[in-house]
């Protein structure tokens, strides 16, 4: 298949992009670097040293033998250029990774947050606007968020997208429908995702177009068969307090001898996947391509929930790393129990990567491997949900209750 990945150059993307040119596609990433110029306005870097998106192609090619192409397009600025590489090249599949994906970064400020709806929202709409225009038929996976459903304890399993509820008529009969599960993002960057889900459910409806919306958790480890391949083939991976997530942070401060950050209690269930399974579930999507029937197939793309305190308590008493019990800089709830279906990957022969496979071990060997190249003092989560909480967490800044699990 001749496949775009759009924001291939990305933690998930460049990893997405190997795997699918390894399987025989001829894969073509779409990027504006937007994340490299993310790093350089933060003043921070990933922990372990990336190549330019031309180098690290020419070294698979070199590897390989086979061709990822690069192309310099801003989705959500350039909406002819874009137009104009897919109607020369129609793509059969689409993969679209090109949007801002860090919570606390699009929290930062007014214009952080005016920058990640600008961004989200218009290269999403430009792509789907695109397509209908060129009569493209391409099958278009995106990568959304378990975020979409937020995290309130309802006492029931999340499904897959869509939920039946019974509706009362006016004449007292019970009519069903099926509706989206209702979104109840936590920060801009999850609403984007939230505005992202009603954009695929009406050009699904009004245009007929084939979509795959991926519900992602949080997306942990570095490496995957093909990055391991070479040194210049390595993945980002984020420390610093906007762009590294929970467990990958976990691991990264215990590596080098930094408190493990919990936010609040710890008492936060979130959703996981390893990167692997991640790229897994991307193919296995790519192979399942939905109908032309109007309607957006949705999978949860996750493999095991977890408490953010039970995943610190479990790397202390790994790696003996001390615990600090951090104001919260984000207005969530400090408690949530959260049950997922992740039936349709499971049928479809996903084999989940689950945290006890040694893999964490893995994960703190590539850390001290690139210690040195850590700013201890990019470490904190410093973005602030709101004035008040701004407020609470720079009044204690350091704010740190530690403790060691023994
Ligand atoms: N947290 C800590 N300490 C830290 C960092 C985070 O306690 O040092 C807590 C947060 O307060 C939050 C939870 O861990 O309760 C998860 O935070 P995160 O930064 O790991 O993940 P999140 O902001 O939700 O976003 C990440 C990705 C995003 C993706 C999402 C999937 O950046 O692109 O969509 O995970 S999900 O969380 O399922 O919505």
């Amino acid at each position: 298949m001749k496949i775009a990945v759009l924001g291939g150059d990305g933690f998930v993307g460049w990893p997405t992009s190997l795997h699918l040119s390894d399987a025989g596609h001829e894969v073509h990433i779409l990027d504006n670097l937007s994340r490299r110029w993310i790093d350089t306005e933060l003043g921070v870097q990933s922990l372990t040293p990336m190549d330019s998106i031309q180098e690290r192609t020419r070294i698979w090619h070199a590897e390989t033998g086979r061709r990822i192409h690069f192309h310099l397009i801003d989705l959500a600025k350039d909406y002819e250029l874009l137009k104009g590489w897919l109607a020369a090249n129609r793509p059969d599949a689409i993969i679209h990774f090109a949007e801002q994906r860090a919570a606390p970064y699009s929290m930062k400020s007014d214009r952080h947050k005016n920058y990640t709806v600008n961004n989200n929202v218009n290269a999403t709409h430009n792509l789907l606007n695109a397509m209908v225009e060129l009569d493209l038929d391409a099958h278009l996976i995106h990568l959304g968020t378990m975020g979409v459903y937020g995290y309130s304890t309802v006492g029931a399993a999340i499904p897959e997208g869509y939920l039946p509820v019974g509706i009362e008529t006016m004449d007292g009969r019970t009519v069903s429908q099926e509706i989206l599960y209702p979104s109840n993002p936590g920060s801009i960057y999850h609403m984007t995702k939230c505005l992202d889900q009603q954009l695929f459910a009406f050009y699904a409806k009004n245009d007929g177009l084939r979509i795959t919306d991926l519900h992602q958790g949080i997306v942990w480890g570095t490496h995957t068969e093909q990055t391991r391949r070479h040194e210049q083939l390595i993945n980002r991976f984020d420390y610093d307090g906007d762009y590294g997530t929970v467990l990958n942070r976990f691991l990264i401060q215990s590596a080098i001898g930094y408190p493990l950050t919990v936010h609040g209690t710890g008492g936060q269930t979130r959703a996981f996947i390893h990167i692997q399974d991640s790229v897994r579930c991307i193919e296995i999507a790519l192979n399942t391509p939905p109908a032309r029937n109007n309607r957006v197939e949705i999978f949860n793309q996750m493999t095991e929930t977890h408490r953010v305190r039970d995943l610190a308590e479990m790397i202390s008493k790994m790696s003996g790393a001390q615990i600090a019990w951090l104001p919260n800089p984000r207005k969530e709830a400090p408690e949530n129990d959260l049950v997922v279906k992740n039936d349709k990957f499971l049928s479809l022969g996903l084999q989940p990567t689950t945290l006890g496979e040694g893999l964490l071990a893995e994960i703190v060997d590539v850390a001290k491997k690139y210690a040195y190249r850590v700013d201890r003092s990019r470490v904190p989560a410093v973005s602030a949900w709101t004035r008040d909480i701004a407020a609470k967490v720079e009044h204690d800044p350091e704010g740190m209750r530690l403790k060691s699990v023994s």
